[in-house]
């Protein structure tokens, strides 16, 4: 019904970055909330599995000028 993925989000150097991705991520289809963390680099990303997945979202991220890669 719903899942839930981390990201790793590089490239973010100011707090308003974080709010930059968050938008972009909570403008995806699918996407019910998004928290990104600056410290850590992360992005927790709620979403609707039939919608989206986190390889589509990584690649939305990346495109929006913040390269990503699969979180540990
Ligand atoms: Mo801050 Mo981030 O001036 O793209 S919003 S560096």
């Amino acid at each position: 019904r719903e899942a839930t993925t981390t990201l790793t989000v590089t490239g973010m150097t100011c707090a308003s970055c974080t709010g930059r991705v968050e938008r972009t991520l909570t403008g995806q289809p699918g996407v019910l909330n998004a928290s990104v963390n600056l410290a850590s680099e992360t992005a927790t990303v709620r979403y609707l599995p039939g919608a989206t997945d986190p390889a589509q979202l990584a690649r939305a991220v990346t495109e929006s000028g913040y390269p990503t890669r699969p979180s540990e």
